[in-house]
């Protein structure tokens, strides 16, 4: 069974085999947690990013899916890159955003890491309300038959923290 834990703090200080990056379709970088991870992880990072557009994903990484790359100079080993919907009132994307969480942990999986750091994949640039991203992010994490041991949800901001904090209690 894979235990759910709650931290306050920065993704890319996380000593964990894998953390998931709330990236873009392009792959190639961007602000919050994406700018993040690349900043800290430097450049090899992006070459991966690179070279999985130039091969499998030409067109992107699809809205919902997730790859892994390797974490760089991060203290994790692997960043499994995600790409989460952003929020609309004209349409329930949220299937999207639990499935960038199955995603994820599917690719966790096959890389046989035990313990995987999320970020509250959609909840800041791509204008998710706190509350039903956490919702949708442990509830999909708990419905998910998974081999990972540990799932950490890391929290920048405090709002985030207590959304997280009132959906695990
Ligand atoms: N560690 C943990 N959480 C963080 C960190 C960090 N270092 N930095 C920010 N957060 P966002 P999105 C929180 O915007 O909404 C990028 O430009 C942040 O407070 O990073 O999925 C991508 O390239 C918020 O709660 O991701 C895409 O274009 C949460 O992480 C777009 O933003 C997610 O915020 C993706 O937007």
């Amino acid at each position: 069974m894979t235990a759910l834990t709650l931290v306050r703090g920065d993704i890319t200080e996380q000593s964990v085999d894998a953390v998931v990056n709330a990236a873009n379709s392009s792959l190639l970088g961007g602000g919050g947690v994406d700018g993040a991870i690349h900043r800290r992880g430097g450049p090899d990072i992006l070459a991966e990013c690179r070279a999985l557009r130039a091969g499998r994903y030409g067109e992107g990484l699809p809205t919902g899916e997730a790859v892994a790359t390797t974490a760089g100079r991060l203290p994790a080993r692997w960043v499994i890159h995600t790409v989460g919907p952003a929020h609309t009132e004209d349409e329930d994307r949220s299937p999207l955003l639990a499935s960038c969480y199955r995603s994820s942990l599917r690719v966790a999986d096959e890389l046989d890491a035990h313990a995987v750091a999320f970020p509250a994949v959609s909840a800041g640039v791509y204008g998710w309300p706190l509350d039903e991203a956490a919702r949708i992010a442990v509830d999909t994490v708990r419905q998910t038959p998974a081999r990972v041991a540990e799932v950490r949800f890391v929290l920048f901001d405090p709002r985030a923290y207590d959304a997280f904090a009132a959906r695990i209690d």
